[in-house]
Order: structure tokens, then sequence, then C-alpha cells
């Protein structure tokens, strides 16, 4: 290897920093196209916590531009100059060193005292709100309704201008609830339960992340948040209570009898059914979500066959087993689920 000396003029380095830089912040906001903003808040929550984020960067600019004036001015002042003699050489300046530690000190108070406003505003759940329970699981969401005393799976629904209290907490390893529109960041832990507070201010569909590193399918554990009018999310709930409905077409029931037969149902429950386990989704009204996998596919009979004939496939690493069922089982199966409205 020749030595990593250039022939550059010593300025053209930092210059091409510049193009660099373009392209990192080009990416950034590629990457941001379509995603949910926590700058973007739909609810007083998130709004509390973007202000605290606009807050904290008001508060960082002007040091930052203060830190580095001084730093360009010493720099320059004070370079080494053809000729020059060694300045006298001095050490320590009282005044000057109580000044840069109690500035700062100040400061970092200022941020915690704005901080901890933020963190009560946001976990403060009034007695009126609406309660939802959530557990995560390695890659997907269980949704508990107390009130209405259903369960659900990956898609909240909740009525507009409500406050609603999520509890969390999780069945395996750490994983964070996290829709950036709507709620700040809380950790699901095992054997532990945390909260979340929100109040959607506008009818829409908000979507969520796990945001803590929880295993292969991390990326791919995400989830709704529906703010329904009133009427439709009462209709919703009214909806959710029912059984399983009972399949109509030849293919559906033939669907019906392969899942109680099959290990599905040592996985999933279908209210109604001998279909009990607890392992997979609720699959009771699947038919009647938007999407399957956790957010992952939208909710299609072509992408339920092709879960059903391959859950490793579409989302490796899942804890759905490849059952290595025939086509023609597998599109029953999928007409029997997408029937679960
Ligand atoms: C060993 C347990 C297990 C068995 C057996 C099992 N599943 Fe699953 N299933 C799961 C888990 C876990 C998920 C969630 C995977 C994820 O999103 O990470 C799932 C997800 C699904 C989904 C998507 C649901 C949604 O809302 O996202 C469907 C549909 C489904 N399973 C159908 C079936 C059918 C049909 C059978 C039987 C042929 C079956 N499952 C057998 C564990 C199982
Ligand atoms: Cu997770």
């Amino acid at each position: 290897m020749p030595s990593g000396k250039t022939v550059w003029p010593r300025l053209a380095r930092p210059i091409m920093l510049v193009p660099a830089l373009a392209l990192l912040a080009l990416a950034a906001l590629a990457g941001c196209q379509g995603s949910p903003l926590a700058l973007n808040p739909q609810s007083p929550q998130a709004g509390s916590i973007s202000t605290l984020a606009w807050t904290l960067f008001f508060i960082a600019l002007p040091v930052f531009l203060l830190v580095e004036a001084l730093l360009l001015f010493t720099v320059l002042r004070f370079r080494n100059r053809r000729g020059a003699e060694e300045p006298p050489q001095i050490e320590g300046n009282r005044r000057v060193e109580i000044l840069w530690t109690a500035a700062p000190g100040v400061v970092l108070l200022i941020v915690l005292w704005v901080t901890f406003q933020t963190m009560a505003f946001v976990l403060e759940s009034p007695p009126e709100s609406m309660q939802v329970q959530v557990i995560g699981h390695r890659y997907w969401w269980e949704v508990k309704y107390p009130s209405g005393n259903f369960t659900t799976a990956n898609e909240i629904h909740v009525p507009v201008g409500q406050t609603v209290r999520v509890d969390l907490t999780s069945i395996d390893v750490i994983h964070s609830f996290w829709v950036p529109e709507l709620s700040g960041k809380v950790d699901m832990i095992p054997g532990h339960q945390n909260h979340a507070v929100f109040r959607a201010l506008n009818v829409g569909t908000y979507r969520g992340q796990c945001a803590e590193y929880c295993g292969v399918d991390h990326a791919y554990m995400g989830f709704l948040v529906f703010a329904d009018s009133p009427t439709t999310f009462a209709a919703w709930v009214q909806n959710e209570q029912q059984p399983a409905a009972q399949p109509t077409t030849a293919a559906a029931r033939q669907g019906q009898e392969l899942f109680a037969s099959s290990a599905c149902i040592g996985c999933h429950t279908v209210v109604g059914t001998p279909a009990r386990g607890v392992i997979g989704p609720d699959l009771t009204h699947v038919g009647s979500r938007t999407t399957i996998g956790a957010n992952l596919l939208p909710n299609t009979p072509a992408n339920v066959a092709r879960w059903i004939a391959d859950p490793q496939q579409v989302k490796p690493g899942n804890a759905m087993p490849n059952l290595h069922l025939r086509s023609d089982v597998v599109d029953k199966l999928a007409a029997y689920l997408e029937s679960l409205k």
C-alpha cells in the first residue's frame, strides 16, 4: 500500500464533506416518505412531546452556536503565526471555570424540569379514560378490551376524542409500544405493567411500531391504531363481541372443519369453536382486519393463503411453523378465515 498521503489541496477534503452530507440528508428524507412523524402530533400527548423536542432544540441551538463561535474565534485568533514567539504559558482562571461549570448546570436543570413536566403530562390518565390492554409477543400484539370482554390483535380501535389508557406488558422479551403521532415510546416488560395514554384528535389510521429490538422480526412488528367516529367504534365493538360467524360457502365450511381438526387450534382462538390456543393472534374476526402478520401484508384471500402455506417464507423467524399443507387445503382454510368478519 502506498502511503495515505493525497495530493489534494488542504481545503479539498472539508469541501468534499458538503456533497456527502447533502446525500445523507437526502437519503434520510427519502426514508421518511410515508412514515409517521413524531413532529406531526395528532394527540395532546404527542403534541407535548413534540413541543419538548422543539424546546430542547431551541435551547441547544444557541449553546451550539456560542461554543462553535468561541472555538472558531480561538482557533483563528490564537493560531501559530510565522516567526511568532511562544506566548506566555498560563494556567487556571477560577472565574471562567466557575462560569463554564455553572452555566451548563443551569441549562441542564431547565432541560430536566421541562422533561419532567412533559413526562407527568403524557402519563396522566383521568379516571374516565377508556382502558385497553396490549401484550407484546414475538412478533405481534395481543389487544384486549377488558370492558368489552374480547380480544383481537395488531389493530387497535379507539373512539376519536376519548382519552385511552393502554396498559402494556410482554409475554416474552422487552418490546416497546410506539405510535409516533399519538404517543411516545413505552417499554413493554415481562412481569411488569407500564402504560401509555393518548387522545386522538382526528379520525384516522395511525401506524405503530415495536421500538425495542426484540429479535429477527423486530422490524416487522408493526400495528395500526384506528381512531374511529363514536358510531363506527360502537359498531366495531358490537361486532367484536360476537362469537365467530358461521361460514356460508362450501369452501369456507370445509375450511372450518380442516381448521378444527388441525394444529391451528393449538395456537389460535376462534370464539364459539373448540379453538382455544393462545400462542398466536385471536382469529375470531380476522376477516375484518385490514392487515395480517402484524401490519406486514394487506388482508386479502391471496395473502392469507400465502401466509398459511408458508409463514416462514413470508415472515422468516416468526412463531408460526410451516405446516406443509396441500394447496387446496390452504385455500379452504383461507376461505374460512376470510369469512370471519
Ligand atoms: C405453533 C403455533 C401456531 C400454529 C400451529 C399455527 N399458527 Fe397461525 N400464527 C401463529 C403465530 C405466533 C402468529 C403470529 C405471527 C406473527 O405475526 O409474528 C400466527 C399468525 C397467523 C395468521 C395471521 C393473523 C394476523 O392477524 O396477523 C393467520 C391467518 C394464521 N396464523 C392462521 C393459521 C392457520 C390456518 C393455522 C393452521 C393451519 C395456524 N395458523 C397454525 C402461531 C401458530
Ligand atoms: Cu418487539
